[in-house]
C-alpha cells in the first residue's frame, strides 16, 4: 500500500492517464471517473483493508461503487493494488467476455461485491452490509460507498440514511461526490439539493465536508475516521470537479461520457505530465 502524499498524488496522476489511455479506445463516463479519482486512489490504494488473494476474509473492508458508471476508475485502482492488470481492463473493456464495462458487475468480476448501475440502490445494500457486519460481531471492518451528488435526488437514498442512523452504523462511509453537475446539466438546475451537509447532519450523520481533489485532505480525512466500532455513521462530501485534469472537459456536461481522439490523449497526458 502507498503511504506518503507524494505517492498517492503520483498514483492518482497514474490512474488519470489509464482513465485517458482507455478513454481514447472506448466510450466511458470520463467526467465522474475524473472527479472522483483522487478519493478512489486514497481509498484503494492507501485506506482499505483488503487483499486481492483473500477476497473472502470476513474481516477485509467492503466497497460499493453505487455511482456504477465510475466502474473505470475503480478497475484501475483495483488493478494498481493486483487484482488484475491495467491492460487486462483495457483490454477486456466492453467486449463481449471482459470483466469490465460501463458499470461493475459482480457476475463477471470477483472484485466487484455488488453489481450496481441503477443510481440509488447501491447506497441501502451498502447500509444493509454493514449492519450485517454488526449483527454478526464483526467490528473491525468498514463498508464504504461511493454515491454521485446526482444520485442525491434518488429516494432510496435518503431511506437508507435514516436506516444508517437508526441502526448505528458507525462501520459505514458514505462517501458523496459532489461535482456539481449530473448527465444533463447542473445539480442546482436539476434537482437542487441544498445544503446537504446539513441535510445528512439533521439526519444523524457525522459529517465531513471537505475538497476532494487534495490528496491531502482526503488523507487526513481517512485518517481520523471515527472507529469502525462506533455507532454514528460518516458521510464526507467531497467537492470536486468533473472532469478534473483534463482542462477541456472540467465542469462540461457534454464530458459526462464520452471518447477522446488519439490527438486529445496526447495533449491530455502532456498536461498530466506538467509539460504545458
Ligand atoms: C435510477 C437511474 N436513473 C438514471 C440513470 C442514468 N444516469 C446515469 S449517470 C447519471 C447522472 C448521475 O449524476 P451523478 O450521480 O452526479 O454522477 P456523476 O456526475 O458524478 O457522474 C444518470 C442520470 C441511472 N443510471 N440510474
Amino acid at each position: 500500500m502507498l503511504k506518503t502524499i507524494d505517492e498517492l498524488t503520483q498514483a492518482a496522476r497514474e490512474i488519470r492517464k489509464n482513465l485517458l489511455e482507455l478513454c481514447s479506445k472506448q466510450v466511458i463516463h470520463i467526467g465522474g471517473d475524473l472527479s472522483v479519482a483522487d478519493v478512489m486512489t486514497v481509498l484503494w490504494q492507501y485506506q482499505m483493508k483488503y487483499d486481492p488473494k483473500n477476497t473472502g476474509d470476513e474481516k477485509r473492508d467492503r466497497f460499493v461503487l453505487s455511482k456504477g458508471h465510475a466502474s473505470a476508475v475503480t478497475s484501475f485502482n483495483q488493478a494498481a493494488i493486483g487484482c488484475f492488470t491495467k491492460d487486462d481492463v483495457i483490454n477486456e473493456y466492453a467486449t463481449d467476455e471482459g470483466r469490465f464495462s460501463m458499470h461493475s458487475c459482480n457476475l463477471v468480476n470477483p472484485y466487484v461485491e455488488v453489481s450496481t448501475g441503477s443510481l440509488g440502490h447501491g447506497f441501502p445494500v451498502a447500509c444493509g452490509m454493514a449492519a450485517a457486519l454488526r449483527q454478526k460481531g464483526n467490528f473491525e471492518s468498514r463498508v464504504y460507498v461511493v454515491m454521485g451528488d446526482g444520485e442525491q435526488s434518488e429516494g432510496s437514498v435518503w431511506e437508507a440514511a435514516l436506516g444508517a442512523v437508526r441502526y448505528k452504523l458507525g462501520n459505514l462511509v458514505a462517501i458523496v461526490d459532489f461535482n456539481g453537475l449530473e448527465a444533463d446539466g447542473k445539480i442546482s438546475e436539476v434537482t437542487a439539493l441544498g445544503d446537504i451537509a446539513e441535510k445528512y447532519r439533521a439526519f444523524g450523520f457525522n459529517v465531513r465536508e471537505f475538497d476532494g481533489n487534495d490528496i491531502a485532505q482526503i488523507k487526513e480525512n481517512f485518517d481520523s475516521l471515527p472507529p469502525a466500532d462506533s455507532e454514528v455513521p460518516t458521510v464526507f462530501i467531497c467537492r470536486t470537479t468533473k472532469g478534473k485534469g483534463v482542462e477541456f472537459m472540467e465542469n462540461q456536461p457534454r464530458w459526462h461520457a464520452g471518447k477522446i481522439t488519439q490527438e486529445q490523449l496526447a495533449e491530455c497526458i502532456r498536461a498530466l505530465d506538467g509539460k504545458e
